[in-house]
């Protein structure tokens, strides 16, 4: 078997142009979804994330603002922006790219966002309400493995699904999503002893590891669907996930690519996000 290649691109497009459409039904009505992205230090990979963002947000329309603070910026200065932010009718999604310099906390930060704005479902409102199946707004990259597995008519009820990563913007709320879809849900993580006699029971293994060649054919089911989340740089420049793309595509039904998979919906549904807040904020 050789599985289908999930085009992140693809998919990602006609999710943006649901968008579109949407933006251009509350632009009737003079409003223009607002996004905020504030970013602290000096990243690499947190720049292309962001850049990423704003093009997308460019594309269907919405405005976007990326507010950027130097490294040793205390905490109490980015707070006090988030809650100007938070006041600002024009802005209808504020959002902090992860991960913050090792001197800030954290949770904090993201608990100032004010939880009607949290677009990315990080605020613990939103991660409670995640738990609960009642979400606001699903955590971006976990919705759009969500989105993908739709677009493809791929069922997630009775599935078995192993997650392996429990981070809390991936492993975590994919988890819950899923598990809220009716799926038997597995979540592994650094720790787990034999990994794969675990991610061998998977009818959906989703990667979100951050290890490059994690995942080998061997430690996969004949047919299973594999969502790789994770992005590595190599030594070399190269881009690649958390699976072993050549081998397991022998094996899989369907797979995602690093990159073109994943990471275009991440940042596509950020954009949906945005436009759902800004159409709550502003109701018929
Ligand atoms: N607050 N922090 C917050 N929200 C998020 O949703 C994120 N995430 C993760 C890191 N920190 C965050 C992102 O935005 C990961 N992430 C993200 C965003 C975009 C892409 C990947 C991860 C992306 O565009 N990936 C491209 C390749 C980009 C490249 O060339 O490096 C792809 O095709 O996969």
């Amino acid at each position: 078997m050789v599985a289908k290649i999930i085009d992140g691109h693809a998919v990602a497009r006609q999710v943006r142009e649901e968008c579109r459409a949407q933006v251009q039904a509350l632009a009737t009505r003079g409003v223009v979804p607002g996004l905020a992205v504030i970013m602290v230090g000096d990243n690499a990979a947190s720049k292309v994330y962001v850049a990423n963002k704003t093009k997308a947000c460019a594309e269907v329309g919405l405005k976007s603002t990326v507010y950027s603070f130097d490294a040793e910026t205390p905490g109490s200065v980015v707070e006090a922006e988030i809650l100007r932010l938070n006041a600002d009718p024009t802005v209808h999604g504020i959002l902090v790219q992860l991960p913050l310099p090792a001197h800030f906390d954290a949770r904090r930060v993201l608990g100032a966002i004010s939880s009607d704005k949290d677009v990315d479902g990080f605020h613990l409102y939103n991660v409670g309400a995640l738990v609960q199946g009642e979400t606001v707004f699903p955590p971006c990259t976990p919705y759009g493995v969500q989105k993908m597995l739709e677009h493809e008519g791929i069922p997630v009820e009775g599935q078995n699904v192993v997650v392996v990563g429990a981070s809390n913007i991936v492993g975590k709320p994919m988890a819950l999503m899923l598990m809220q879809k009716d799926a038997t849900v597995c979540i592994c993580h650094a720790k787990t002893r034999d990994l794969a006699q675990f991610t061998i029971l998977a009818d959906i293994l989703v990667v979100a590891a951050g290890r490059p060649n994690l995942i080998v054919p061997q430690m996969v089911r004949t047919g299973a669907v594999v969502i790789d989340v994770g992005i590595n740089r190599l030594p070399d420049g190269r881009l690649v996930g958390d699976v072993d793309f050549e081998g397991v595509r022998q094996k899989a039904s369907y797979i995602t690519p690093v990159p073109g998979g994943v990471g275009p919906m991440t940042v596509t549904m950020l954009v949906y996000n945005t436009v759902q807040a800004a159409q709550r904020h502003s109701p018929l």
